[in-house]
């Protein structure tokens, strides 16, 4: 089946939030970044591009390029929250989202029915809304792979939207220069020049074989992106919400103590299995479950950061107090906090 995959990327984030905020600066050439003597750029607005002020050079290097620069302390906070706005809207479309950062995210909407399952109107949509509800411009770029869609995203920024369709991937990709192939920095891009590879066409020319030869396992990539071939998944944050272990015995347990003595095993296995997931630092309560020979189940739970014996024991003596009937199954668990991506902070 072929998938639709949406990548979406506001145009100058910091800086048009400012804009939005402040519309004399609209007409201005921006920079959002440390305003003091040593400042670095974090973003500018267009206008301020055209100097040739980019991210990371030094505020005073900004100044130099454009006396006339406006520059802006960033609000981390506000941009926070406009990215919780968009997020909202992106996910009216579809559950399998992957931000990469607090501007910039992939959505599968290969399953969508809404807008007659096109990406396309769904990426007409999404921008008219972002403008309208949030107030800046996002670009977006629809393909069949996370990396066509994202070099599309940008192929028109800002607030621009292409569409490569399937039929066009093949010549899409022949005139792509290798310097845009996600994973290709300026080291592997000069030893691609030095092959005499300026696009994807010429780079298809080569071998698995050489190309694996040259640059190891990146190769392989190499060779699957220059023809359009990717097939990462859209990764959406876990949404898992809790992580349990329980046990039914071949024999009911009859009073607390037999069921604490239990409590070491299933702690351990537990311990392992919120390890395996990588979930240790989400964890925001801890339960107990009980089964009595009745089939009656209870549950306690507390509040915790951590497993935390001594309080499963209490919550062990806590439900177990609740029936004087045997128990047949006993359970504990963690229930897990959403995991933030707002704590994704790539450039504070
Ligand atoms: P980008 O998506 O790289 O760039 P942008 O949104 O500013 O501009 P465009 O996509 O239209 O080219 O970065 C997103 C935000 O991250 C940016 O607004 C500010 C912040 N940022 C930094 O703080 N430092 C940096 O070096 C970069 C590249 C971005």
């Amino acid at each position: 089946m072929q998938r639709k995959i949406i990548h979406c990327d506001c145009d100058s984030f910091y800086a048009s939030v400012e804009m939005r905020d402040r519309p004399e600066l609209r007409d201005k050439p921006l920079a959002v970044g440390g305003t003091s003597g040593r400042g670095v750029v974090a973003t500018c607005n267009y206008l301020a591009r055209e100097f040739g002020v980019h991210s990371a050079m030094p505020m005073a290097q900004a100044l130099k390029l454009c006396p006339d620069i406006v520059a802006v302390r960033p609000d981390i906070a506000k941009y926070k929250q406009v990215s919780r706005q968009i997020q909202s809207i992106l996910s009216d479309y579809t559950d399998i989202i992957e931000p990469l950062s607090l501007d910039e995210a992939f959505l599968d909407v290969s399953n969508v029915d809404i807008l007659q399952g096109s990406a396309t109107l769904m990426a007409q949509h999404i921008r008219a809304r972002v403008e309208a509800e949030v107030g800046i411009t996002i670009s977006a770029g629809v393909a069949n792979s996370k990396f066509l869609a994202k070099v599309a995203s940008d192929w028109q920024k800002p607030n621009g939207l292409t569409v490569i369709a399937p039929s066009q991937v093949a010549s899409f990709v022949a005139e792509l220069e290798v310097a845009k192939i996600f994973g290709v920095g300026k080291v592997t891009q000069q030893r691609l020049y030095e092959m005499g590879v300026v696009n994807c066409q010429q780079l298809q020319q080569f071998s698995i074989y050489q190309l694996t030869d040259r640059f190891g396992k990146f190769g392989q990539r190499l060779y699957e992106l220059c023809r359009g071939i990717d097939e990462r998944p859209v990764k959406t944050l876990r949404l898992r919400k809790s992580i349990s272990v329980e046990h039914t015995f071949d024999k009911n347990l009859i009073g607390i103590n037999p069921c604490l003595a239990q409590l070491p095993g299933l702690i351990e296995e537990l311990h392992q299995r919120v390890a395996r997931s990588n979930s240790s630092h989400l964890i925001a309560k801890q339960f107990a479950k009980f089964k009595f020979e009745d089939f009656t189940t209870t549950t306690a739970e507390s509040v915790v950061a951590e497993l935390d014996i001594e309080k499963f024991e209490a919550l062990f003596k806590k439900a177990g107090s609740r029936s004087v009937k045997s128990v047949r199954l006993l359970g504990i668990g963690v229930r897990l906090r959403e995991p933030n991506i707002y704590q994704y902070d790539l450039f504070e």
